[in-house]
């Protein structure tokens, strides 16, 4: 096509080694060449940093990357200059378009689904259920009624989960897509708009927008792109349909003059949407996709007095521009004709990460690894926090480590100040909130930690008394100083448990202790909603990532856009206060 080389991610980096490893696997190849592709896909996703960037700056290049050696750093280093993989585009020409679909159905692994595709030519999920059904499946080596009948609702839940998405899985898939649509010949301007600009904790299917004078020589520029793996509508504004792994979308091409109304109207919500038109039939203005128009709702299509911006199409209305996160019809307009939007907390208000695990318990990184990787970040302080003992499955850590930890992280704070780096670690503890209430923090660990966050890891499905109850008494002892992943929810995977929540944040509010709003998107624990209450209530929020590994300080957006739709300023999230400002909090808590 002509086109620039897009750049791939990481992310997609990592996925491609995975899928050769899964084909390997499917081939029967040697365990040792497989497991080299799984270890390599591991390392990429653990990186503190770019691999441009180890690349260009380390003398070994992508080599000095434990786990990468140098037939698979050739490999990266192929995907990273022509955004593809020979090696792998090879492998796939033996296997119909949808076949590592199929590997996303829990239950089928790589061994199964070859032995499926060889014995019965089954190449996509469609093809499987329909085998299922027929019970052909049952019939081969290994497998039998019950793996059908199981094959079966894996499927019906794969279907289910189809139908929304974890916001983390799309929002960089969107970007990279308008990154790509704004790179096609005679468009002006794109965005993507709908649930993921408003970045809603779940989204259904992607709304992209485009401007251009020539819209249908963009509609056909992106239909043949390769961007989608099924065409289901190309128009002369609109080309709909699926995107490789399943997800729906659509792109839109307006006029420019129409540019900003149709971004807030494919924005929504609908009741936002809903609410705007109403606003402008008091002022005799229609609002449409198209502009805003005088002449009100029966009059003929009058005058244009809006459209090519958002700021316009709100400003014609008497509002200030609403930033996408608060258009769910919560009061919004109410605020932007009043002057009263919340200022909303911004990523660059992040000063600080405090909830993570090294490899003193479950995670995979060293306290001088996070902190140097926090550093790149502009972060000036972090907080340490590996489990309490009796949380055994993630090896939990008792006194004596907490110790060594407080050791080196004395020695590495008197280091950053010697050289004059204005960074600290402090060190804290995620202690477990037992069934009885009580907090797992001896008095030997409550010594040597700068702070406590407590956490449910047990007894998910007391009835709401008990597990209420458990909490507010944890948050009443003032051991805690921050209540991790308050309700415990698992986004489409795990309901709260059946805690109060509005109880529980009146006992943080009145006992100073801050809520975390858990950055894993497939957490969002505290919700935006809870997020607001909170801050209602009069109780801190803090922002933290619960990393396990390097890379995953970027998940600290999700957490800050779930804050933003949660109307929440940055004076309120203590991950925003400067470190002696947070030590004040902590003493006269711990005082
Ligand atoms: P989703 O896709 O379920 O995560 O949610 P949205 O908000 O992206 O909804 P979607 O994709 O159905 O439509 C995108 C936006 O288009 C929506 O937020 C508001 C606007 N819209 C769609 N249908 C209507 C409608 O019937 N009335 C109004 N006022 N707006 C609509
Ligand atoms: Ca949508
Ligand atoms: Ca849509």
């Amino acid at each position: 096509m002509g086109m620039e080389v897009t750049r791939v991610t990481d992310e997609q980096v990592a996925e491609s080694l995975e899928q050769i490893a899964q084909i390997l696997q499917i081939e029967g190849a040697d365990v040792f060449r497989r497991r080299s592709y799984e270890r390599a896909a591991e390392a990429v996703r653990g990186l503190g940093r770019s691999l441009v960037e180890i690349r260009e700056t380390e003398p070994k290049g992508l080599q000095s990357i434990p786990g990468i050696g140098e037939a698979i750093s050739k490999k990266i280093e192929e995907m990273l200059d022509t955004g593809e993989l020979a090696y792998l585009n090879e492998m796939l020409e033996h296997y119909p378009p949808g076949f590592l679909e199929l590997l996303r159905i829990p239950g089928l692994g790589p061994s199964r689904a070859g032995l499926l595709y060889h014995e019965l030519g089954i190449g996509s999920v469609d093809e499987l259920e329909e085998a299922c059904v027929r019970g052909q499946v049952r019939e081969l080596k290994g497998m039998g009624e019950k793996t059908e009948q199981k094959l079966l609702q894996s499927i019906e839940r794969y279907w289910r989960g189809m139908e929304r998405a974890l916001l983390g899985e799309v929002l960089p898939r969107a970007e990279a897509l308008v990154e790509m649509v704004r790179a096609l010949p005679a468009v002006e301007r794109a965005d993507f708009a709908g649930s993921v600009r408003r970045a809603k904790e779940t989204v259904g299917d992607l709304d992209l927008l485009a401007t251009a004078r020539d819209q249908a020589a963009v509609c056909r520029a992106f239909a043949e792109s390769g961007a989608l793996s099924a065409v289901e509508l190309s128009g002369d504004t609109k080309v709909s349909g699926r995107l490789h792994g399943g997800r729906q979308m659509d792109l839109r091409v307006v006029e420019p003059e129409s540019y900003g109304a149709a971004l807030v109207y494919f924005t929504g919500s609908q009741q936002h949407n809903i609410r705007l038109r109403e606003r402008g039939q008091s002022l005799k203005l229609k609002v449409n996709e198209y502009g805003v128009f005088r002449g009100g709702k029966d009059g003929p299509e009058g005058e244009r007095v809006a459209g090519e911006t958002e700021e316009s199409v709100y400003a014609a209305l008497g509002l200030a521009w609403i930033p996408p996160e608060l258009r769910e019809d919560r009061g919004e307009i109410q605020a932007a004709a009043t002057g009263e939007l919340p200022d909303l907390i911004d990523i660059g208000d992040i000063r600080a990460d405090l909830h993570m695990h090294t490899t003193a318990s479950d995670g995979r990184a060293s306290i001088a690894e996070y902190a140097e990787a926090a550093m790149k970040r502009g972060f000036t302080h972090i907080g340490i926090t590996d489990h309490s003992p009796a949380l055994v499955i993630a090896r939990g850590i008792g006194a004596d480590s907490l110790r060594r930890q407080r050791d080196e992280i004395d020695a590495l704070n008197a280091r950053y100040e010697a050289e004059g780096r204005d960074f600290r670690v402090l060190l804290g503890s995620e202690a477990d909130i037992l069934m009885d209430g009580a907090v797992d923090a001896s008095a030997e660990a409550l010594e040597v930690v700068d702070y406590v966050i407590g956490a449910i890891h047990q007894g998910f499905s007391q009835d709401g008394e008990r597990i209420t109850g458990r909490i507010t008494q944890a948050l009443e002892s003032g051991v805690i100083d921050i209540l991790a992943h308050p309700t415990g929810r698992l986004l489409l995977r795990r309901d709260p448990y059946a805690v109060d929540i509005s109880a529980v944040i009146d006992v943080a509010a009145k006992h100073d202790v801050a809520l975390e709003i858990n950055a894993s998107y497939d957490r969002l624990d505290l919700s935006d909603v809870h997020s607001r209450l909170a801050r209602e209530r009069g109780a801190l929020l803090a922002i933290n990532t619960d990393s396990h590994s390097l890379g995953e300080f970027d998940l600290l957006r999700y957490g800050v856009l779930t804050a933003r739709r949660g109307w929440v300023e940055a004076e309120g999230v203590i991950n925003t206060w400067p470190l002696p400002r947070l030590q004040e909090w902590l003493a006269k808590r711990r005082g």
